[in-house]
């Protein structure tokens, strides 16, 4: 049985035609790609792209008020959903029937604290008639199931009066090995009641999610922990954390394969803080290899969160009472030396093309101190934390449900409080989303946008993907020019740069104090975006003797150790 569901997708198509519903409405986005793929190479679909969720419900609703047809949209998972309540709620009480196709992740993700999985199926009473979930297929039984919900759900738009409905759709996006895992408990620890532990003898890796800046209680505890124990602590800048002990970890996480992981891998994980909004990460403490390797939470409210699949541990309390309760000891500190060792040995100051990697090669170290910074889900948060930033600098994204909505109202809140240059690195969707923030009356001179306009979410088309078949509707590309007009109007200075010089230039005014806010509009060609982070990643891959390690691998899983060894001994 196919594991990624895309049996229920091709049903949702056949049917939505068997019901004659011919009208799409579709949202950019990364979980719904095999959806749209199949629908706008469809010719019995009319397909619309819109880039606000928000707006394609009303869109949806206005064709309908001119055909007095049934519409269905579709978006992604994360923060898109959310987006379509207004309109929903609006379409509810008119009457209109809509058909919101929604995506989430597998159900086993909800509440567990995987990036971009918030509930997709909590939508309020007056927004649709009803949510219908369909199962994730994994036998027969699954097809009968969706197959009945799919029909109920288009049914149920015309049924005792028009309304909208849902249909929400799980879906998996990333292989996971077919192997069933052992029993293992998870158990919930009072720290209050913990009496000090010895872990002299494990390695063990803190990784700190998103969090605000620690208070010195907390940072003495980490380090008395971190003296005590062979630890490393794995930080990014949304952890707001650095220590002797700290590796921002990232490059290397995205260049090493599972196998050189292995000699970095920890007896223990302990987690503290929200959710790391890092996938290198995620993709490697998930694997199925690390079975024998521990997950400890130390949270406040003591919830059973099993993001990677290793939990064995909850401790309930606070971090600076947890990170205390070591014994005193004199140990090694190998473990960090290795992982510094891997990390210091990478380069992120190669030759790209223009992009927002030479952007953030040139501006990481000019960042002034105490600045504020806010990154845009996805590419940009994803660049940034391939680069070094000045620990005094505070670091935010929205990971939280993972939206393109609202990150540059999160920095301008910041702004208006803090009297420190406050900086937003953003893509062109998610700047034109938040858009009316722009307007916000109470905006100061010290907010600074650089909005990195590269046509769409590039995402979605960073690893070569057919460019014309991602460009139409799942990365929403051609939608707006530039936002010159917005920013003058709304009372910004607005700088632009179409390469690297015009950037070094503009960024002199940006970097300083002004009488007015500024946003500065860089132009970068889709295609050197992924070719700059290609380049980043391939040439550490080269770099580190990684690829020729991966490759050793791949032929003695083909042709085996023993004959490798005959060669080698001719
Ligand atoms: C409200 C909402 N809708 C859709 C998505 C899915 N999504 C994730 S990243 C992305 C593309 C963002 O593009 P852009 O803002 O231009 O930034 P880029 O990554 O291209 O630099 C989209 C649509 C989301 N996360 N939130």
């Amino acid at each position: 049985m196919n594991i990624n569901n895309i049996k229920n997708v091709q049903m949702i198509v056949e049917l939505l035609k068997i019901h004659k519903i011919d009208t799409i409405v579709i949202n950019p986005g990364g979980t719904n790609v095999q959806l749209v793929k199949l629908l706008q190479n469809d010719e019995y679909f009319k397909c619309y792209s819109i880039v606000d969720e928000r707006s394609a419900v009303y869109f949806a609703i206005g064709i309908y008020l001119q055909t007095g047809r049934p519409v269905a949209m579709v978006c992604t998972s994360a923060q898109a959903t959310r987006n379509y309540i207004p309109g929903l709620t609006e379409a509810y009480y008119k009457g209109v029937p809509l058909l919101a196709i929604t995506m989430e992740k597998h159900p086993r993700f909800k509440y567990q604290g995987y990036m971009q999985a918030p509930d997709q199926t909590s939508l309020p009473n007056d927004s649709v008639k009803k949510s219908f979930e369909l199962p994730f297929i994994s036998d027969i039984n699954d097809i009968y199931h969706s197959r009945r919900v799919i029909n109920d759900a288009i049914l149920e738009l015309s049924n005792d009066g028009l309304g909208p409905v849902q249909l929400c759709v799980p879906w998996l996006d990333f292989k996971i090995d077919n192997v069933e895992p052992k029993n293992k408990s998870i158990i919930r620890i009072s720290i209050e009641d913990m009496q000090k532990i010895d872990l002299s003898s494990k390695k063990i890796l803190i990784v700190i999610g998103e969090h605000l800046p620690f208070n010195e209680k907390e940072k003495n505890a980490i380090n008395y922990f971190c003296n005590n124990t062979n630890s490393v602590v794995y930080v990014n800048h949304l952890s707001n954390f650095s220590n002797n002990y700290s590796v921002n970890g990232n490059l290397l996480l995205s260049i090493i394969t599972d196998d050189e992981f292995d000699r970095l891998k920890p007896d223990i994980f302990i987690t503290i803080g929200g959710q790391t909004g890092d996938y290198p990460l995620y993709n490697k403490l998930s694997k199925t290899s690390l079975a024998e390797v521990e997950h400890w939470i130390v949270s406040v409210d003591g919830k059973v969160v099993d993001t990677y699949d290793k939990l064995t541990k909850v401790f309930k309390g606070r971090v600076e009472n947890f990170f205390l309760r070591v014994e005193e000891n004199n140990v090694n500190h190998d473990y960090f030396e290795l992982w510094s060792k891997e990390t210091s040995s990478l380069k992120n100051d190669i030759s790209v093309p223009f992009s927002n990697v030479s952007i953030a090669q040139y501006l990481h170290d000019k960042i002034p101190m105490n600045s504020i910074i806010q990154f845009s889900i996805l590419n940009s948060l994803r660049i940034w934390n391939l680069f070094y930033l000045n620990p005094t600098i505070q670091c935010f994204s929205n990971v939280g449900a993972f939206g393109i909505d609202g990150g540059m109202s999160t920095l301008i809140g910041q702004s208006v409080i803090s009297n420190e240059l406050s900086f937003m690195v953003i893509g062109d969707l998610a700047f034109f989303y938040d858009l009316n923030s722009l307007g916000i009356r109470h905006i100061k001179n010290n907010l600074r946008i650089l909005l990195i306009n590269n046509n769409g979410g590039i995402e979605f088309k960073l690893h070569g993907e057919d460019k014309k078949e991602i460009d139409d509707y799942i990365a929403a590309a051609n939608h707006f020019k530039n936002a010159k007009g917005w920013a003058e109007t709304c009372g910004f200075i607005y700088l632009s740069a179409n390469n690297m010089n015009e950037f070094m230039n503009a960024s002199k005014t940006f970097l300083n104090k002004s009488d007015k806010p500024i946003i500065l509009e860089t132009f970068v060609s889709d295609i050197d975006e992924s070719k700059a982070y290609q380049l980043l990643i391939n040439k550490n891959l080269k770099n580190n003797g990684y690829l020729k390690k991966e490759l050793k691998n791949s032929i003695k899983k083909i042709i085996g150790e023993k004959t490798i060894n005959k060669l080698k001994n001719r």
